[in-house]
């Protein structure tokens, strides 16, 4: 009997439990769960529902252990940055969610502490207006930091809950903004300059660490019990270790939500080229995850739910458009509109003719989304002074052969498209240690 290991990996859109075990060499997984996420309007703030998160990751346990008693252990990875405040070992409400606007009015303050440049210059992170550290700072001012007496990131919250072990993961804190890249421990210059509490920010802990058992109440609901492990938490950081590659360490495209394009390297760059060039020195598994975050599949999403039709139908509706205009896809704009085809039209009509139909539309997003891979993956190679030939893409998005295409042709390259879910397959292994 092959040992089993359940592998929780939650999105914006979704959550899906995932149990893997080697038979003949080879990594087989088998999907267990699934639920649906998304971030709540709720009185023009958005927000996380974390019940109903942590509900749904007991809900998968139960159907993992209903089909497979004997679970060597399990781990979870979500989306960077967010977080949860506690006091007396309770959230604080709300649990806001990344693409919540609230940090606006704060990052000029920020910087006017810790210029932008000297942030990159110690932690090697790219600026994105939702770091927690702009988030923890507007917490600050808020009034709500004063009252919290601990921190921990989303998935550290849920593996917490789960065994009642609070540990701080590496991969995972580098995205707060607050780590600096050569020590990699949460830097205290930038902690004191900002007045955020150290003791919230302790010692960061490896990939790969047993946290220890279930606890009894939670292994009894779930019906079954088994080990708590610290995976690469971050799951763009889960998702580059489950990307196998042939030889060397070629750049990469993790292509869900958002599209991260990157490399693996040994040591971080914090070049002031590097930070005018935006790209992020993220924590990795043994390396540094040297990549640049691009709006990705958000704006399909978003499309996808206003047409009301199938991803599917969208590539066909794309292929009898001629229309291969582009426009700049990491615009803030595209964060969070309200209406994003009206958005992008808008956009498009600033500087040319507005996409007439629908399949005009969703044909532009792919040339946009393809051109800025290029323009990224051209820009990497003159940050860092290295050439490469190959882009393996891994991700819902590595199934739309449409934007493979496009891609491929925008960045010049050879593109290996691997329908596999890259970061289910990185947490797993980490739990495996292979
Ligand atoms: C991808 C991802 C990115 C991060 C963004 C916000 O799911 O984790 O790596 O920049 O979400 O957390």
């Amino acid at each position: 009997m092959q040992k089993k290991y359940l592998a929780i990996d939650i999105g914006a859109s979704s959550g899906r439990h995932i149990v893997g075990w080697m038979e003949n060499g080879v990594l087989r997984t088998e999907e267990v769960y699934r639920f649906p996420n998304s971030v709540q309007r709720v009185d023009g703030h958005l927000e996380w529902d974390i019940d109903s998160l942590f509900a749904n990751v007991k809900n998968g346990i139960r159907e993992a252990f209903a089909k497979y008693p004997a679970i060597e252990s399990l781990s979870i990875d979500t989306w960077a940055v967010d977080y949860v405040l506690l006091k007396n070992d309770q959230p604080i409400y709300p649990v806001y969610a990344y693409r919540d606007s609230r940090t606006q009015a704060v990052i000029p303050e920020v910087h006017s502490i810790l210029p932008f440049e000297t942030l990159y210059a110690h932690t090697g992170i790219q600026f994105q207006p939702f770091n927690s550290i702009y988030q923890l700072y507007a917490d600050k001012k808020a009034g709500r930091l004063e009252q919290a007496e601990d921190f921990l990131m989303i998935p550290e919250y849920l593996l917490w809950k789960l065994c009642g072990v609070k540990a701080r993961e590496y991969t995972n804190a580098t995205s707060t903004g607050l780590v600096n890249a050569q020590t990699k421990e949460y830097d205290p210059e930038i902690l004191k300059a900002l007045g955020l509490p150290e003791t919230m920010f302790p010692k960061l802990t490896a990939p790969g660490t047993v946290l220890g058992p279930l606890k009894a109440d939670i292994a009894a609901e779930a019906g079954g019990q088994t080990n708590v492990v610290l995976c690469a938490t971050h799951d763009t950081a889960s998702a580059v270790e489950g990307i196998p590659m042939e030889q060397g360490d070629a750049p990469f495209l993790s292509s869900g939500t958002w599209s991260l394009l990157g490399v693996k390297l040994a040591s971080p760059v914090t070049t002031p080229e590097s930070c005018k060039a935006n790209f992020t020195n993220e924590g990795g598994v043994g390396y540094i995850r040297y990549l640049k975050n691009i709006m990705g599949l958000w704006i399909i999403q978003c499309v996808q739910k206003q047409l009301g039709i199938s991803f599917a139908e969208m590539v066909e509706l794309a292929k009898t458009s001629t229309y291969t205009r582009i426009f700049d896809v990491n615009e803030a704009r595209f964060s969070a509109p309200q209406d994003m085809s009206a958005e992008i039209r808008a956009a498009l009509a600033e500087t040319g003719d507005a996409p007439a139909t629908d399949a005009d539309l969703i044909n532009s997003i792919y040339h946009s989304l393809a051109y800025c891979y290029g323009e990224a993956y051209r820009e990497m190679e003159e940050v860092t002074g290295q050439h490469w030939d190959k882009l393996y893409i891994a991700g819902g998005g590595a199934k739309n052969a449409t934007l493979n295409e496009l891609t491929a042709h925008y960045t010049g390259k050879q593109v290996v498209a691997l329908p596999i879910e890259a970061t289910a397959i990185g947490n797993l292994k980490i739990q495996m240690n292979i």
